[in-house]
């Protein structure tokens, strides 16, 4: 049985899981609205990605004898100036989630809840992962700046990475 305390958090954490797939999915459209189409795709499978994160954890808290709540989300508050703007808060928002992951362990380990916190090992890693793909995407489209040969080229690699699965890092 979860703590009061421990479904609270889990359940703040399914809507932050859903508000990412709000996220990436105003990214995906607006990106395909500007023709670029692997970068929309990429963000198109992201939308879906944390769509199952949110999806995993409610699955977990129902089963667990708790009560996942669907709450209503935040409209998605974007910067759209550039791919450098959308991408830095891409990551950003990665580092957040990171950090409320690291709250959920902090809570289940006070609370001897090693079943949750065995739980979470998953999002632990998965983080990990996140945060590294968006950070090289990030460091790439620095460099790349806003020319625009280097930004269809990009969107191509995008194609490619999507395509393929995760392995832009290495
Ligand atoms: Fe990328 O956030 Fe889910 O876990």
């Amino acid at each position: 049985m979860l703590s009061e305390n421990m479904q609270k958090a889990l359940n703040n954490q399914i809507r932050m899981e859903a508000e990412s797939s709000q996220i990436y999915l105003a990214m995906a459209s607006w990106a395909e609205i500007k023709g670029f189409e692997g970068i929309a795709a990429f963000m198109f499978k992201q939308s879906d990605e944390e769509r199952l994160h949110m999806l995993k954890l409610l699955k977990y808290v129902n089963q667990r004898g708790g009560e996942a709540v669907v709450s209503a989300l935040d409209e998605p508050r974007l910067d759209y100036t550039s791919f450098r703007t959308l991408f830095r808060q891409l990551y950003e928002h990665e580092v957040k989630v990171s950090a409320s992951i690291n709250d959920l362990v902090d809570i289940a380990l006070s609370g001897k809840d090693y079943a949750t916190h065995n739980f979470l090992q998953w999002y632990v890693s998965e983080q990990i992962e996140e945060e590294a793909t968006a950070k090289v995407i990030l460091d790439k489209i620095d460099l790349i700046g806003d020319d625009k040969g280097g930004l269809y080229m990009f969107d191509n690699d995008m194609k490619n990475f999507t395509a393929n699965g995760h392995n832009i890092v290495q």
